[in-house]
């Protein structure tokens, strides 16, 4: 055995950005792979055999990565080496064109609290390596452009251990000594190593099946502990859903005999698409209405479909570099996107994109850490697993859809696949696909890959004598690095209703605005008209329109594209909500009023829609349209409204709230969640009116609660109501479900959610709980990012909830960076808050990169944060 330690705590260098334009095609590539794992919490050996290749006429050596790696030997076809290191990368001096590298190490899974790697989830032992975890496991190249067909043989206790599964299809099992045994996988298709994974564990399996469109057999498999099976059907379903979506609408097939999914409670992310090994956290995959609401139910389906569908987009074509993410990400995203559209309803999923678009990347956009959707460097690339890469992302997809139109847009990722498949590649190799298969030109459509911030859409229009003239603007606010921008290419989709008779008279059309100001004429409008913009979301823009007197309470009582109804609900109440928080007076509501009175009233509107339509914008996205602004005053104008709307419309609310209430506990038909979305909304404006009366109500819906939709609703209205209201809910709530991790998070994440100052010391004496544990991402997501999202909470005046949320980062970062770095963004959002709170949350974030021994991850986000 050769005495070499490895890169094991080299010295943290200061951290320095790496930056797209510097990519270089790999030295030396890496066709095949033989991996021997000795598994073992505390010891794991693993044996590592590569067959190298140089990539093109060069002498320079092999460097391969690893971190926390103990090197036990290195040998070169068979020869024994001395190992060399430099940059914390182990160096191996090659002369031939081609050489097999076999090396030896030992790593240690209980002690990996990052999650990143192999390591130790509830007695499991699983693997994370996207983006940069597989280093974690041996030496290797670990950069996705280095393709590699895997051969990996796993041993462990098998009492503990009793099954092992790894990435491709089985190929042999058996015994081995001292009460071991062994399996054997194969994967025949060429991956990257961020897609490689194993498991191990007493794990059981919902088995099912599914036929493939060509008559191909597929086994399929979740795995969860043996309690948790009857939470796995939902998952199972949305599997062979999706399976069968993405066959009908991308015309994709899946490609091994075998595809398996496995649940873990310790996880950084949601879930992840190692090539036929998807690991969830549990979140993403168990689930029944007692223990999961609606909306897990629905995330649920979601993740699944998105893992899933990341075997094409994504797998079979995957990213040249991490500065590519957003080409499997932003796709795979949109894909997954139109999967809960076919399965839902359609309306209600682009209201909810919309919010979540708004709620994550918005903020992003405009504050200190805005990033295009391909970014231009990272000092930690984990970092870049973002809403913008994501979402932004996705809607990028979405605007080239709407421009090329559907048939065009399938042509084009026929083309994609077809052409790619097999290969890593650029955001660039996408869009040209969707250029050649539609004959369009993409030019000045790519700045949304390089221009970051969401641009404003100024509209106006005018009216004279017989036509109707639409005046647009743009503008694309500056963001860090980039001072100046270009105009963009923003598909609007547009129509205009008249003002007397509430019928489309322009029928929608698709409006390219591609300069700085355009104009766009409409004949034969001879009633005054009402403008509705950006119909469906086609754009990711805010517009800003100039409107007539009545055109926004017209537009939200009847506009014909149901999104844009919605839009200008939100636009109506945005209004007279900002007007009275900068006037410091009261709130005008009687629009809000009529308007939301209406929406319940309503015959023909969905009770899915109305919830949507009569919930407040929320105090950050007031926050986001303010000039810095105070956050107290921001939670107060925005309660007065909800008061108001409780105690004016009781009547309306107690109606549609006692006609929500006959939803169909046991059925998850799109009708009966709809019900309970309305339910729930109806029971927190009718408790904001009246506490005593809505503290009744929230009782006895928890009482007699059926599903987890109906009793979570009614916990949250009762913690809002008061600590003492909300007691004996609580109690119950924890006795109930003492047993069931995912539900103790929400426990957590009800009482940290609270509005108002005094949720502070709440959340300390819930930090205190045995219950809480830093160690699990799900628990410390429950308590600290369901407090910092909470605006009158966090924003105490004293400054104590940053210095609170600072500490968490700074303890946090110690065990797991990626996981502590997420928390940091709240505190960059100082420039949208007045100035005293600004200065305690920039003090905080200076306390926090006072600290010693800081990671990558929170040092890049804390620094930029500070800007
Ligand atoms: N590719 C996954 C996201 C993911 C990224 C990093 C992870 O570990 C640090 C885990 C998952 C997805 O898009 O689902
Ligand atoms: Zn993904």
């Amino acid at each position: 055995m050769l005495d070499i330690r490895a890169s094991l705590d080299a010295p943290a260098a200061a951290p320095t950005a790496i930056r797209r334009e510097d990519y270089q095609a790999p030295d030396w590539l890496v066709p095949e792979v033989e991996l021997k794992f000795g598994l073992d919490p505390a010891r794991t050996v693993v044996t590592a055999r590569l067959t190298v290749k140089r990539n093109g006429g060069h002498d320079r050596p092999l460097e391969l990565d690893g971190e926390e790696l103990e090197l036990l030997s290195l040998k070169v076809d068979g020869e024994k080496r001395e190992a060399r290191f430099e940059d914390g990368r182990l160096v191996v001096d090659l002369t031939g064109a081609a050489a097999t590298v076999e090396t030896e190490v030992v790593i240690a899974p209980e002690k990996n609290s990052q999650l990143m790697g192999l390591y130790a989830s509830g007695g499991i032992l699983c693997t994370q390596c996207e983006a940069e975890g597989f280093r974690r496991i041996t030496f290797f190249p670990d950069r996705p452009d280095v393709l590699s067909r895997y051969r990996v043989r796993l041993e462990a206790d098998k009492a503990r251990f009793p099954v092992l599964l790894a990435n491709g299809n089985p190929v042999e099992e058996g015994e081995a000594e001292d009460g071991k045994h062994f399996a054997l996988w194969e994967d025949p298709f060429p991956k990257p190593c961020y897609l490689f994974a194993i498991v191990a564990g007493d794990l059981q399996c919902n088995a099912d099946r599914f036929t493939t469109m060509s008559g191909r057999e597929v086994e399929l498999g979740i795995w969860v502990r043996e309690a948790d099976l009857p939470k796995t059907r939902l998952a199972m379903q949305a599997l062979k859903d999706s399976m069968a979506w993405d066959e009908r609408t991308y015309g994709r097939e899946y490609d091994l005999d075998r595809f398996n999914i496995v649940a873990v409670s310790d996880f950084n992310f949601g879930a992840m698409e190692n090539k036929g090994l998807n690991i969830f956290n549990t979140r993403y995959v168990l689930a029944d209405p007692e223990t999961a609401s609606d909306g897990d139910i629905d995330a649920v389906a979601a993740v699944v479909a998105h893992e899933y569908f990341h075997n094409w987009s994504g797998n079979r074509v995957t990213c040249r570099d991490w500065f590519q993410l957003s080409l499997k990400e932003g796709l795979t995203v949109f894909r997954d996107q139109g999967f809960s559209e076919d399965m839902g309803s359609a309306a209600v999923q682009r209201i909810d994109q919309v919010r979540t678009l708004r709620a994550a990347q918005f903020p992003e956009d405009a504050g200190p850490l805005a990033h295009p959707i391909r970014p231009d460097s990272y000092m930690e690339i984990a970092n870049f697993y973002t809403a913008t890469v994501y979402n932004k992302g996705a809607e990028v997809i979405r605007m080239m859809r709407t421009i090329l139109g559907s048939e065009a847009y399938r042509k084009g990722t026929d083309l994609y696949f077809e052409r790619h498949d097999g290969q890593a590649v650029t955001c660039e190799d996408f869009v040209a696909c969707m250029e050649e298969a539609s004959g369009a030109d993409l030019r000045q459509f790519r700045l949304w890959y390089s221009q970051a911030g969401t641009p404003t859409v100024r509209a106006r229009l005018e009216q004279v004598d017989g036509g109707a003239t639409l005046h647009l603007a743009q503008e694309v606010p500056p963001t860090p690095g980039q001072p100046a921008k270009q105009p963009m290419a923003i598909p609007l989709k547009v129509a205009l209703i008249g003002a007397d008779s509430g019928r489309e008279i322009a029928g929608e059309r698709l409006v390219m605005l591609e300069r700085a100001e355009q104009s766009i004429s409409f004949a034969g409008i001879d009633e005054p008209a009402f403008l509705s913009i950006n119909r469906g979301f086609s754009a990711p823009v805010i517009v800003e329109a100039d409107r007539k007197p009545g055109e926004i309470e017209a537009l939200a009582a009847g506009d014909s594209d149901s999104f844009a109804r919605f839009e200008a609900g939100q636009e109506l109440m945005i209004r007279d909500l900002l007007a009275a928080i900068t006037s410091g007076g009261p709130v005008a509501t009687d629009a809000i009023l009529t308007a939301v009175g209406a929406t319940l009233r309503s015959q023909s509107l969905d009770p899915a829609f109305k919830a949507d339509a009569i919930a407040l914008p929320s105090e950050s996205l007031l926050t986001d349209k303010l000039d810095r602004a105070d956050p107290a005053r921001v939670h107060a104008v925005r309660e007065e409204v909800r008061r108001a709307i409780g105690n004016a419309l009781k009547d309306d609310l107690s109606r549609a709230y006692t006609q929500a209430s006959a939803a169909d506990p046991a059925s998850l038909s799109g009708a009966d969640k709809g019900l309970r979305r309305l339910r729930a909304a109806t029971l927190a404006l009718l408790a904001a009116g009246d506490p005593q009366f809505g503290a009744g109500l929230a009782q006895r819906q928890y009482d007699e609660a059926r599903t987890m939709t109906e009793r979570q609703s009614a916990l949250m209205v009762l913690a809002m109501l008061g600590p003492d209201i909300a007691a004996k809910a609580l109690d119950d709530f924890y006795a109930r479900f003492e047993d069931d991790p995912l539900v103790i998070d929400k426990w957590f994440a009800v009482q940290a959610s609270v509005p108002g100052e005094a949720t502070l010391a709440a959340v300390e004496r819930l930090q205190s709980q045995p219950a809480f544990t830093m160690s699990n991402p799900n628990r410390l997501r429950a308590l600290a990012g369901s407090f910092a999202g909470t605006p009158s909470a966090f924003h105490r005046a004293d400054g104590l909830g940053y210095d609170w949320l600072a500490e968490v980062i700074v303890a946090a970062d110690k065990l797991n960076p990626q996981t502590a770095a997420r928390f940091v963004a709240p505190l960059g959002r100082w420039r949208k808050i007045e100035e005293g709170r600004a200065a305690k949350m920039r003090g905080a974030l200076q306390r926090i990169l006072g600290e010693p021994g800081l990671s990558k991850d929170v040092f890049e986000l804390a620094s930029k944060s500070l800007g």
